[in-house]
């Protein structure tokens, strides 16, 4: 193991000499590691990301406001992530110019990357409608706005323009398809942050991260087990939540896909969905409800934008692991946002379907 990481390692409360380090998981923003100890005991270590994270101390305190809150609403101990404290008794670690956690490692969970069956991503909504119903009267003047402006569309589109204006890698001229494609639908992407300005869409406390990979079954039932990535928990809406599970979950390829004839956006998955997440998020307003096939085109065009603009800027936000790989993953959401767009009535009239009794 290197040197590095057994140090960092060491620096924990964990239950014996660690003695594997892994790197682990598919993120795009943290590093992460499976630990095992030479009890058999299993840990995930993180590098937090700190140029993303720029208050790591506040970002780390919303952490442990969170998980302590969820612990009070569950019997089980594998639904809520548990942080390992340092030695001396901190949430993280600071060390080597980094910063670093420790998470128990969930047992008997698995984590995926595209939903191998309908009833996976029914599952991944009740975990994600779940965590945001149980977090309805957490108070939220507490947290820490860990990025601001996240789900902002508007500021994505402002961050995006600022890019192309400089074009730091002269990488502009090679993608005016994608240019054209996110510019000739800015206006519509404002809707949703113009109606939660109006205060006509519930501000929440939400996850604003819940791809897919971000929520972990139980390996045996296949039921949904806990909810991880709390980095992004902040006040946003649950059309956020919703949009970026569908972003993921109800794409017919993976994020990074290059032959782009196999990207779509599943109405099978959508419904499913739908149906979770409305059932275990029964207090969803009237506007919530009619603006769930919006909050799945603004997502997925937001994080195609961010992907643009990390392409055009040289690729220092995402993790890249092959040259074009931040194009590609835009590529994958534009598609998808095409789809939508040829599927919108449709998507419009599941949403009725599944959420007829739910309107409140
Ligand atoms: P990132 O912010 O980079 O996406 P995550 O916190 O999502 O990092 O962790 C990356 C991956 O590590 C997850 O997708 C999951 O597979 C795994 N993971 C993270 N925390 C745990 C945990 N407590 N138990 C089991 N697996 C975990
Ligand atoms: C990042 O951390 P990870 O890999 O779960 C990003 C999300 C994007 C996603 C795209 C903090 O999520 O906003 O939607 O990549 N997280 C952050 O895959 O920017
Ligand atoms: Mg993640």
């Amino acid at each position: 193991m290197e040197e590095t990481l057994l140090a960092v390692l060491r620096q924990f409360q964990l239950d014996a000499e660690p003695v594997s380090c892994e790197r682990y998981g598919c993120g795009h923003i943290n590093v992460t590691y499976l630990a095992g100890t030479a009890s058999g005991r299993r840990y995930i270590l993180q590098k937090i990301n700190h140029h993303t994270f720029r208050d790591i101390a506040g970002l780390m305190e919303n952490i442990m406001h969170v998980t302590d809150f969820l612990r009070t609403k569950t019997e089980d101990a594998r639904s809520v992530m548990t942080l390992v404290r340092t030695q001396k008794g901190e949430a993280y670690l600071h060390s080597f110019d980094d910063y670093w956690r420790v998470y128990e490692y969930v047992e008997g969970s698995i984590c995926l990357q595209l939903p191998e069956t309908e009833a996976e991503f029914y599952e991944s909504a009740v975990g994600f409608g779940r965590f945001r119903q149980m977090l309805a009267d957490f108070p939220a003047d507490q947290l820490h706005e860990t990025i601001p402006n996240f789900h902002n569309t508007p500021d994505r589109y402002r961050i995006f323009l600022e890019t192309l204006r400089r074009d730091p890698m002269g990488r502009a001229a090679g993608v005016q398809k994608e240019i054209d494609f996110a510019l000739s639908r800015q206006a519509e992407m404002a809707t949703l942050q113009n109606t939660l300005a109006s205060g006509e869409l519930p501000l929440r406390v939400t996850h604003n991260d819940t791809k897919l990979n971000n929520v972990l079954l139980d390996e045996k039932t296949r039921k949904a087990l806990c909810v991880i990535d709390l980095d992004t928990v902040m006040p946003g809406s649950s059309l956020f939540d919703f949009g970026d599970s569908i972003r993921f979950g109800a794409a017919s390829a993976a994020e990074d896909e290059k032959d782009l004839s196999k990207m779509q956006m599943r109405l099978d998955r959508f419904r499913v969905f739908t149906r979770g997440y409305a059932s275990t998020c029964p207090g969803l307003t009237k506007t919530e409800l009619a603006l769930l096939p919006l909050g799945a085109k603004t997502m997925t065009m937001e994080c195609g934008v961010r992907f643009l603009t990390d392409y055009l800027d040289g690729d220092h936000y995402f993790s890249i692991h092959r040259e074009g790989h931040n194009l590609d993953r835009c590529r994958t959401q534009f598609k998808l946002v095409a789809d939508m767009e040829s599927k919108w009535d449709e998507m419009q009239k599941i949403v009725a379907e599944e959420t007829e009794s739910k309107q409140i």
